[in-house]
C-alpha cells in the first residue's frame, strides 16, 4: 500500500521537486490518479488551509504549497481517464469578480475536461460582463462559477442577473461552488446547482446536460 502522507507533507512544505518525485512514484505504483489528487495533493493543501486560518502559515508559504500541488496535478492529469473523449458540451468556468483563488476552480475545470467536456477557463477575477461575453462567443451551455470568499460570493448572483438581463437564462445552466458555498445559497440566488467538490461538479454537469 503506497503511503500518500509523505506526498501531502511535501505539499505542506511547498517542496516542488519532492512533490514531483513522490507523484511519479505513486503513479508508478499504480495508485488511482484520483486518490493521488484527493488524498495526497489536496489532502496536503487542506492542512495548509487550516494552518493559514490560524496564522501558522503565511501567504508566501501558501503560494509555494499551491505551486507544489499544481506541479503534482500536472503530472497526474494525463493519467485521468476520458481526456480524449468527444465533446459532451461546453462549460465556461471562472472565479468571480474580486476573487483571485484559482486552485479549486482549475481542478474542477480539469476534471470536467478529463470527463469529456470542452472547458473554457477564463481564469480569476471575472466580471459578470466578461462571463456573458465568453458564453456568447463560445456557445457555452454551462456557466460554472467559483468563489472562495464570503465577500465575492455575492458576485455569483450579479452574474446570474446579468444572464437574465441578456435574455439568456433559459439557455444556460449555472452551477456554483467553492468553500463558502452551500446548496442553500445556490437556491437563494437561483443557480441550477451546487457542487461541493470537483467530482460532484462533473456529476452535476452531466446531469444538467442530459
Ligand atoms: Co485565501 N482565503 N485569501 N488565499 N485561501 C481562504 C479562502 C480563507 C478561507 C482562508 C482562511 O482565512 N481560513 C479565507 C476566506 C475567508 C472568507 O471569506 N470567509 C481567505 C482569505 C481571507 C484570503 C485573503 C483576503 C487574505 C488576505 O489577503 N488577507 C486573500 C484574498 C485575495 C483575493 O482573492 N482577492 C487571499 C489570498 C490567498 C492566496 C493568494 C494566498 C492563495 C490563493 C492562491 C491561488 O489560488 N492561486 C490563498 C489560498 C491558497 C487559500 C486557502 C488556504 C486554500 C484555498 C485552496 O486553494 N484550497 C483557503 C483556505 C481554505 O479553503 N481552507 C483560503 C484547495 C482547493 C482544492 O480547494 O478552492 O475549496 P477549494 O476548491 C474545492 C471546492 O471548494 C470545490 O471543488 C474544489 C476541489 O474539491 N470548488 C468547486 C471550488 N470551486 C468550485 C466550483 C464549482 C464546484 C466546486 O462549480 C463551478
Amino acid at each position: 500500500m503506497f503511503d500518500l502522507s509523505s506526498l501531502g507533507n511535501a505539499v505542506i512544505e511547498g517542496d516542488n521537486e519532492q512533490v514531483k518525485v513522490l507523484t511519479e512514484k505513486a503513479l508508478s505504483a499504480k495508485v488511482d490518479p484520483l486518490v493521488i489528487i484527493n488524498e495526497g495533493l489536496i489532502g496536503g493543501m487542506n492542512v495548509v488551509g487550516q494552518r493559514f486560518k490560524v496564522n501558522d502559515m503565511f501567504v508566501p508559504e501558501v503560494l509555494m504549497s499551491a505551486r507544489a500541488m499544481n506541479s503534482g496535478i500536472e503530472l497526474v492529469k494525463p493519467h485521468l481517464a476520458g481526456g480524449e473523449m468527444t465533446n459532451k458540451g461546453t462549460v465556461v468556468i471562472g472565479t468571480v469578480k474580486g476573487d483571485l483563488h484559482d486552485i479549486g476552480k482549475s481542478l474542477v475545470g480539469m476534471m470536467l475536461e478529463c470527463s469529456g467536456f470542452k472547458v473554457i477557463d477564463l481564469g480569476v477575477d471575472i466580471s459578470p460582463e466578461e462571463f456573458m461575453a465568453a458564453i456568447k462567443v463560445n456557445g457555452g451551455k454551462i456557466l460554472a462559477l467559483s468563489a472562495l470568499l464570503t465577500t465575492t460570493m455575492l458576485s455569483m448572483k450579479a452574474t446570474i442577473d446579468e444572464l437574465s438581463s441578456a435574455g439568456m437564462r433559459e439557455n444556460v445552466k449555472v452551477i456554483i461552488g467553492g468553500a463558502p458555498i452551500s446548496q442553500e445559497f445556490s437556491d437563494q440566488i437561483g443557480a441550477d446547482g451546487y457542487a461541493g467538490d470537483a467530482a460532484a461538479a462533473v456529476e452535476l454537469v452531466t446531469k444538467l446536460l442530459n
